[in-house]
């Protein structure tokens, strides 16, 4: 596969509907986009952020948008939300469920691929506040550059909002490799202890099988505690959930072996989030099939490159 070009427009899809992944730079609605490489140091986080992040797994409460940002997006996530499978594109998704767990009374919606339908979902991925700070984390020690994997919604209605089980994220995509992945939960709602606010397990980041993340114990999200019956005692002794209780606006940074869950929604308002999973450039297909739907096929051991990978931060470009 072959570089995607840099365009100053998208492409339609089909006549009168943009496909947003042919467009690898910020389109201009969420944010200015940047114009001098000096700009760029102001999104790097501190040496302190950094340490935290390789001792627990995890930062959080990092302010990414402002609460007029958040509440543009939760626009489009509402309309998405409303019109389900007859919002026009959605087949552009690579998946679509309006409710995971499948029972009625712990709804979660849960999509991927929002990024290639709407201006404002795309630009997200495009954030320098997450994109720039990324750049620090994938790899233990050096800066690299960094290109999109795929998004995530994520939202939990009110009062009966499903869990989401504890998992490492790594565990869902060893189809990729190496493991030089993050992911970025950007909360477009306040968390909280009530409505169902993402939780971590610091020091979870460390736990493996043989170098490979522990096994998926629960695709559906459904049964929040069921990765303890994959935990060795230790691990058992060291589970101590510690919320994140993020603001509007604010976003957490985990590790792909960071195990991560939140409870129900008992609220009485929403509880919506938004994921964005990075990988560092260099990263290779481990499977001959697609790795989203609707995607090419890339062969095992081939660079992912190309339109639905872009690069979104390079180190090269604060000295440019
Ligand atoms: O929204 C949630 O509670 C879970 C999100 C999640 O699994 C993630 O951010 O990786």
């Amino acid at each position: 596969m072959t570089e995607f070009e840099i365009r100053d427009e998208p492409s339609e899809y089909k006549p009168g509907i943009i496909d947003w992944s042919t467009l690898h730079k910020p389109s201009g609605t969420l944010f200015d986009p940047i114009k001098n490489a000096s700009e760029w140091g102001k999104f790097k986080l501190s040496e302190e952020q950094v340490a935290q992040f390789w001792r627990d797994g995890f930062i959080t409460n990092v302010p990414v948008l402002s609460e007029q940002q958040c509440d543009k997006i939760l626009q489009d996530y509402q309309k998405m939300a409303d019109e389900n499978t007859s919002y026009e594109g959605i087949e552009m998704m690579y998946e679509w469920h309006s409710n995971q767990s499948g029972d009625p009374d712990n709804v979660l919606l849960h999509a991927l691929g929002h990024w290639r339908l709407t201006a404002l979902f795309h630009d997200l991925v495009f954030l320098p506040s997450i994109a720039a700070a990324a750049s620090q984390l994938l790899v233990k020690g050096r800066e690299t550059k960094v290109r999109f994997w795929h998004d995530q919604m994520f939202a939990k209605p009110p009062r009966h909002g499903g869990v989401v089980a504890w998992h490492q994220d790594y565990s869902y995509w060893t189809r990729t490799q190496p493991m030089q992945h993050l992911t970025i939960h950007v909360a477009v709602d306040a968390q909280t202890l009530e409505n169902g606010g993402l939780h971590y397990i610091p020091g979870s980041h460390r736990w493996t099988r043989n170098g490979n993340p522990l096994p998926v114990t629960d695709f559906n999200f459904k049964d929040m505690e069921s990765i303890k019956t994959i935990l060795t005692d230790e691990e058992l002794a060291e589970f101590k959930p510690v919320p994140s209780l993020l603001k509007k606006g604010e976003a957490s940074f985990h590790h792909p072996l960071a195990v991560h869950g939140s409870w129900g929604n008992r609220s009485e308002h929403p509880r919506r989030a938004c994921v964005v999973n990075y990988f560092a450039d260099g990263t290779v297909s481990n499977d001959n099939e697609p790795l989203l739907k609707g995607l090419p096929a890339y062969k095992k051991g081939e660079k992912l490159v190309g339109q639905f990978f872009p690069v979104v931060y390079d180190p090269a470009w604060t000295k440019a």
